[in-house]
Order: C-alpha cells, then sequence, then structure tokens
C-alpha cells in the first residue's frame, strides 16, 4: 500500500530527480484522492512482442521498478511473439529484477507473429540467467490470462499491450473451462478496468508503419471491434517523439536491457543508444495514468479498417481515447530514462535464482 504524505502534492517533478515509491502515491493523489488514503498498487498483466524492437526490455524494466516503488503489481507477463526466444527474454528480464516467479505464457497453436531478425534475443537468452528454454515450455497466454482474470477481484486488473494483439483476440474467443466457467468476453467485462495499447498513429493511421496492428492484422481488428470495455491508447506520436537510452551505459553489464540497448543500437552502428520510448511511454501511463504527462482525447473511437487503417471519429460514449502530449518531452524522456536505468531492489538476481 501506497500512503499519500503531506506536501506531495506541490512537488514538482524535474529532470533527473530521482523517483521513489511516494511519488507513485503522487500519481494516484493527482487523481484525486485525498491525503492519508490508501492506495493498492496498479494490478497489471503486460502483453509484449518482445522481438524486433528493443524498447520492449525498457518497457519491462521499467514496470519492475515501479513494482519495486509499490506503484503496480504485475500479474503476469506474456509475449504475443513466436519467436522461440521472446518468451526465454522475458523470463531473463523479470529474473533480473527479482521476480522469476512471475507467470510468462506465450501464443499456441499458431497464433501470435513471428519474425526472425531480431538484433538482440538470442544473445540474452544465452548470456543471462533465466529458466525458460524457448516459447514451448510457456503456458499458453490464453491459459495465463484467464487464471489471472479469474482470481482477480471486480474491475481490477489493466491490461497493457506493447505487441500485437493475437492473446486478446484469442482471450476474447475462449470459451468455459476448467479454469472458469465464464467466456473470456465475460471474464473481460467482469474483472478488466482498462485496456492500454500501445500502436496506432492518431488520428489517421494509413497502416504504413503501425506494426502492433499490422503484423496480425485480424487480431487488432477483432480485438478492437469486440472490447467490451474502456481503451486507451498510447499512439506512436508519444513514444516515437521521445528518445532515450543513453544512460543505460553507465549501468552493470549484468543488467539485460543495457545489452538489448548495446546489441540493437550498435546494429545500425548511430554511435548513441537514444532509441525511441513508445513502450514505456505506454507503461508509464498504464501505471500511472494522465497525471501531468498527457491530456485524453476522448469521446471518440477508431473507425478501423480490415487493413488497419483508421481514423478516429467522434462519437460520445464508445469508452475509446488517445494520448495527448502535455509535458515537456525532454522532462518525461528524463523521467522514463531514470525508471529505466533504476537498479533492481532486494538481492542480486544472480543469488536470487541460487
Ligand atoms: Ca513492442
Amino acid at each position: 500500500m501506497i500512503r499519500i504524505q503531506r506536501g506531495q502534492k506541490c512537488k514538482k517533478v524535474r529532470r533527473g530527480r530521482r523517483w521513489n515509491g511516494s511519488l507513485g502515491g503522487l500519481a494516484l493523489y493527482n487523481q484525486g484522492l485525498k491525503e492519508g488514503a490508501e492506495m493498492k498498487p496498479v494490478q497489471l498483466i503486460l502483453d509484449t512482442d518482445m522481438l524486433t524492437d528493443c524498447d520492449d526490455t525498457a518497457a519491462l524494466g521499467m514496470l519492475h521498478a515501479m513494482a519495486d516503488a509499490g506503484e503496480v503489481d504485475i500479474l503476469a507477463t506474456v509475449v504475443s511473439s513466436r519467436y522461440p526466444m521472446s518468451a526465454p527474454v522475458v523470463d531473463v528480464i523479470n529474473t533480473y529484477y527479482n521476480r522469476p516467479e512471475l507467470p510468462v505464457g506465450a501464443p499456441k497453436n499458431g497464433a501470435g507473429a513471428f519474425r526472425d531478425d531480431s538484433s538482440f534475443l538470442d544473445k540474452l537468452a544465452a548470456e543471462f540467467p533465466h529458466r525458460l528454454a524457448s516459447n514451448e515450455e510457456a503456458p499458453d497466454a490464453v491459459e495465463v490470462y484467464r487464471r489471472v482474470l479469474e482470481q482477480a477481484e471486480s474491475g481490477s486488473v489493466k491490461i497493457l499491450t506493447i505487441g500485437y494483439m493475437s492473446n486478446l483476440e484469442n482471450l476474447l474467443k475462449s470459451g468455459p473451462d476448467a479454469i472458469s466457467p465464464l467466456r473470456g468476453l465475460e471474464l473481460i467485462e467482469r474483472k478488466v478496468s482498462e485496456w492500454v495499447c500501445m500502436g496506432g498513429n492518431f488520428p489517421v493511421d494509413v497502416a504504413k508503419d503501425n506494426v502492433n496492428f499490422t503484423r496480425d492484422a485480424s487480431a487488432a481488428v477483432y480485438t478492437i471491434r469486440n472490447w467490451p470495455g474502456r481503451i486507451t491508447f498510447a499512439g506512436r506520436e508519444i513514444g516515437h517523439n521521445i528518445k532515450v537510452g543513453e544512460a543505460l551505459r553507465q549501468t552493470p553489464d549484468d543488467n539485460p536491457v543495457r545489452r538489448a540497448y548495446q546489441l540493437h543500437r550498435d546494429r545500425f552502428d548511430l554511435g548513441h543508444w537514444n532509441h525511441h520510448t513508445a513502450d514505456p511511454s505506454a507503461v508509464l501511463y498504464a501505471v500511472r495514468g494522465l497525471w501531468d504527462y498527457w491530456e485524453l482525447e476522448a469521446d471518440g473511437y477508431i473507425d478501423i479498417q480490415d487493413d488497419c487503417s483508421f481514423v478516429w471519429r467522434k462519437k460520445p460514449g464508445r469508452n475509446q481515447g488517445y494520448l495527448l502530449q502535455k509535458m515537456d518531452r525532454a522532462e518525461m524522456g528524463a523521467i522514463m530514462e531514470e525508471l529505466i536505468v533504476r537498479p533492481p531492489a532486494g538481492k542480486p538476481y544472480r543469488e536470487a535464482i541460487n
């Protein structure tokens, strides 16, 4: 639990400032909660492609840092990629942050998207401690979702996708089973408060570069059209205009996020490690809400076509929204980078797994 302390309301976040757990409370304070109120950490399932882009590693590391600070409970970490080393690399990062026990799910029966051009997955899986040998050893992501949602309190869970919608499509279509008597649609209606979706170029997308939608297009279209609750989109224009990562050079060599950035950025030989923050931005919103970072364009919906092109249409009551940048981008970048480089709490992870 986080308890709001007197004076937090007036604190101003400055570039380079180190955040601690109480500032998670600050974010919640800003959402209208009174001093002294006790708040539970956000309950969150992360669904990542963990495939082509290194910002998924930073996003997962940042999520763990916020979990260490008491801002969020990570309920599960699932992948939407069929590449065999995607789930193991999620396991690598969970292990580094002393949460090797976190459920890791992977798409089964041909679901998900496959590419074989990752700059970092094979090396991270080979170089860093973890348990899962491949996606094959992970349970079906739909099973992981259903188990977590069945056990959750009503309206308590946020789902954050920073990859494809493959698993959510299959969750929506899932029927009653030994885990739950409820259909997937019913589980979502009862247990999920919000789906935060990283993807799309707002307000108009011509489906050229929106890979989270187009690499499993039918899943994106089905999920967006059939989602029974609130959706908030963190569009590409948010994180692609904020670039961080250079500070990872200063972190220890045993940091897998550092290694991912080194491998990914060196491939392009740019001489720096700064990289867009599409996925870290979505993590920040999912955990802290709008705070002073963004405003919300609400009262509308994505009118999505089968090829994933879309137009945002104004219409009240559709329960969809997308983020609009508010805070200075350099200041936001510093906030995210501090979280990305923050060392894990607790025991060194090499001790933790022995
Ligand atoms: Ca991603």
